[in-house]
This record gives C-alpha cells, sequence and structure tokens, in this order.
C-alpha cells in the first residue's frame, strides 16, 4: 500500500465513524495537487469496492464567495456516488458538522471529453436542475489549510440533493434563493458561479482531460455553490428556489 492509500484510508475511516481528523497537509505533510486527486481517487476507489456507484461530479469553489469562505483560489472537482443522493430527508447526525448550499445540476447525455466551448456543453446536456449540496469536511473544525487537503477528501462533498430537471438552456443568469424554515438565508445569481454556470462543465471536462478521463453521459454535475454555505442543523428546512427552474427542498432530520 503507498502513502497516498494510507491517507485515503484515513480519510474513508473519518468518513465511516464521523470522525474528524486534522488536515493530511499537518500530519503527513506537503502534498501536491496530483497527489491530492490520487488521494482522492484511492478513496473513491473504497467506496466502489463497498458497492457504490459514480453518478457524477462536482466542482467546486467556482464562485468568489466560496474561495473567500474557503480562503482558496482555483476550481477543483470531485466524485459524486449514489449513496450521497438524498431524496426529500437527510440525517444530520450522520455527518461530523454538514453545510448546505445552493447549486445548478446539468445532466450530460453525451461524453464529454478535453477542450470544449460554453455551448458545446450545453449541447451536450439532457436537463438542468436546481440543487443542494452539503458538504461535511472530515477535518477538524471544518477548516482548511490548504487545496490539496480539500481534493483529497473529495472537495468535502458529503450528499446531494436535485430537483426537476428541465430543458431549460438559458441558465447564466437566473436568481437563486435558499431559504430555511422559510427565511431567506443566501441569495445570488447563478452567474455567481463561474460567470455562467456551463463553465463549470467546460473546466470539469478540462480537468478531466488533464487526468486522461472523459465526461461519460448520463453524469450528474453540480456546477458548485453561488453563495456562501450555511450550517446544517436537525430540524432544518431548505427550500433552494431557481428562477425558471423551479425548486428543491430537503429536511434535516
Ligand atoms: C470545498 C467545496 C466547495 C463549492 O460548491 O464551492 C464546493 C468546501 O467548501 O469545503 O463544494
Ligand atoms: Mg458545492
Amino acid at each position: 500500500m503507498t502513502d497516498l492509500d494510507k491517507l485515503a484510508l484515513t480519510l474513508d475511516e473519518a468518513l465511516l465513524s464521523r470522525k474528524e481528523i486534522p488536515p493530511l497537509t499537518k500530519t503527513y505533510g506537503d502534498l501536491t495537487l496530483e497527489q491530492a486527486y490520487e488521494v482522492q481517487r484511492a478513496g473513491i476507489a473504497l467506496r466502489l469496492k463497498r458497492g457504490e456507484r459514480i453518478v457524477g461530479f462536482k466542482m467546486g469553489l467556482t464562485s468568489e464567495a466560496k474561495r473567500q469562505q474557503m480562503s482558496l483560489t482555483l476550481p477543483i472537482y470531485g466524485v459524486l456516488t449514489d449513496a450521497m443522493r438524498s431524496v426529500d430527508t437527510l440525517l444530520v447526525r450522520d455527518g461530523i458538522h454538514p453545510k448546505i448550499e445552493p447549486e445548478i445540476a446539468f445532466m450530460t447525455a453525451r461524453t464529454l471529453h478535453g477542450t470544449i466551448s460554453r455551448d458545446e456543453a450545453l449541447d451536450a446536456c439532457s436537463g438542468v436542475a436546481p440543487a443542494l449540496e452539503i458538504l461535511d469536511s472530515r477535518f477538524a473544525g471544518f477548516k482548511y489549510f490548504s487545496l490539496p487537503d480539500v481534493v483529497a477528501d473529495n472537495c468535502s462533498s458529503w450528499r446531494f440533493a436535485l430537483g426537476r430537471f428541465n430543458s431549460a438552456r438559458d441558465v447564466g443568469d437566473l436568481r437563486m434563493r435558499m431559504r430555511i424554515d422559510g427565511r431567506l438565508r443566501q441569495e445570488a445569481q447563478s452567474s455567481a458561479i463561474s460567470g455562467h454556470p456551463a463553465e463549470s462543465l467546460v473546466q470539469l471536462v478540462a480537468m478531466l482531460a488533464a487526468h486522461g478521463q472523459s465526461l461519460p453521459a448520463g453524469s450528474v454535475v453540480l456546477a458548485g455553490a453561488a453563495t456562501l454555505a450555511e450550517p446544517l442543523k436537525p430540524g432544518m428546512e431548505i427550500t433552494l428556489d431557481v428562477e425558471e427552474l423551479g425548486d428543491v427542498t430537503l429536511l434535516a432530520d
């Protein structure tokens, strides 16, 4: 087993036991971004061995608000599996210190590879939907010291919820409003996501190509949060409303 495999195992144990750990770059030392993606891949391999199936990818740090919240600078990606999908309700106690954020999801209908334009990305999608991402860092206090830590931890991804996919294409400047128990808590235009949410898809496909991978047809892609994430507590009802696209609601138990 390589050192990077061992780091993946440590993160996986933290996920399964719901016990936070110190950042890897503190306990192990510096990691390059490339090594961090290797740790991420090894961690996903452990989940696949448990029977989970890859259903898509998430982009992270695609908005200025998120980059400032986390003091990190570059867009990053993580992997989504079927076990991470929440429908209607979510048990907060299954996590460590979850947070929720408003997103837009794409569903791809064709394989995408390499350098593509925003229009090519949109042409390849069968639908777009309002989405909520529930993050849960495996690191103590949800604090990071470096981008490689976050990438190794599958970009803090934990759960996601999807609204209904529809065929809207003009998704570049839609109002997104996230309410908690009926009170407006976060709002932004969808343009806060990479300038245009489809740009996140373009960036994801380019980053996957740099790792020799394509984005398979039938993938769900979370484009990244438009606003800051809000801490999630049992009893909260969270609704994201995206102009033109509709809404998605999740009950935290
Ligand atoms: C990193 C993941 C960021 C997003 O949508 O920007 C992310 C984090 O905030 O822990 O998912
Ligand atoms: Mg996110």
